[in-house]
């Protein structure tokens, strides 16, 4: 019996039934995409990079410079992989979507990203759910060239396959969501985005940085493993870290101590302010639109 990532791996590549030991990579085929494909991912671009001037972080831009990462069209990977791997020896895989948690961890631990190659419909345009191109290798790629980054993403892999073994994932999963997908950083102008769920969000990208309704708190490793997310509207809270270093350093020591303390702590709901917390800006409460 298949699962759902194995029925989708197959469906992508009919020629290539996944077996127990496959790591779910499958080629990108970059010649195969159509013009038409091309043009949806440079209206996605255009739209984000006008939206995230003063809003990103410059180490997200800056990456984006760096790998050249522009509007002409979906990026080949393999280009890609030259730079990014002379930058910080990490390597772009293509898979055909989300794959299961020990494949993903495995291959973060060894500095390979797995991104899609898909890339989102005309009537996704504003909103897909699961990852598409434009959401791995605009919102997650950028910051890979980032050596402090990429070696939070590595240990951030390290740390995954041991709560497999611990059965801590959901745990973990957590500081991966409010960390990678939707983290805010300090900067002397200000707080930027460099989460690759923010990024990727045309709406997001302003929500998270000028709405009143969210909360904006500052990171703390265990706060991020007690807190639930959601992942079917805009964050309730986003935690704002002082330093990519911050990050990686976190990562260092053994989460065991982090493990055990969670069982004698309550779960927190998104929208959770405590008095422990540093508030940056205490939000109003998420309207609820839909
Ligand atoms: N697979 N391709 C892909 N991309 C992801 O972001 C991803 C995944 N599998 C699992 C997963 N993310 C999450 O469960 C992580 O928190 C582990
Ligand atoms: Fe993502």
């Amino acid at each position: 019996m298949q699962t759902q990532s194995e029925a989708a791996f197959s469906a992508a590549n009919p020629h290539r039934p996944p077996s127990e030991r496959d790591d779910f990579t499958i080629t990108q085929a970059w010649d195969q995409y159509t013009p038409e494909e091309h043009d949806r991912w440079r209206r996605l671009f255009e739209r984000q990079a006008d939206i995230l001037k003063g809003r990103a972080a410059p180490e997200f831009l800056a990456g984006l410079d760096a790998l050249a990462i522009a509007a002409e069209g979906i990026p080949d990977f393999r280009r890609l992989n030259d730079e990014l791997g002379r930058r910080t020896g990490w390597q772009i895989v293509a898979v055909p979507g989300l794959v299961p948690e020990p494949i993903f961890f495995e291959h973060l631990a060894n500095r390979r990203f797995p991104s899609t190659c898909f890339i989102r419909s005309e009537d996704q345009f504003d909103y897909i759910q699961e990852p598409d191109v434009f959401h791995d290798v605009f919102g997650h790629v950028p910051l890979l060239s980032n050596p402090m980054f990429a070696d939070y993403m590595q240990a951030y892999g390290e740390g995954g396959l041991k709560a497999l073994r611990l059965g801590t994932l959901d745990n973990l999963a957590r500081l991966y969501w409010y960390t990678v997908e939707f983290g805010l950083i300090n900067t002397p102008d200000g707080l930027r985005i460099y989460g690759a769920g923010i990024v990727s969000s045309e709406g997001e990208s302003r929500f998270a940085l000028e709405s009143p309704e969210p909360n904006r708190l500052g990171f703390d490793v265990l706060r991020l493993l007690r807190t639930r997310y959601r992942i079917d509207d805009f964050q309730e809270t986003y935690f704002v870290i002082d330093s990519y270093e911050q990050l990686f350093k976190a990562t260092l020591p053994d989460f065991t101590p982090h493990y055990a303390a969670l069982k004698t702590l309550d779960e927190l709901e998104p929208g959770a302010v405590l008095e422990i917390d540093t508030i940056i800006t205490r939000g109003t409460g998420r309207v609820k639109r839909h």
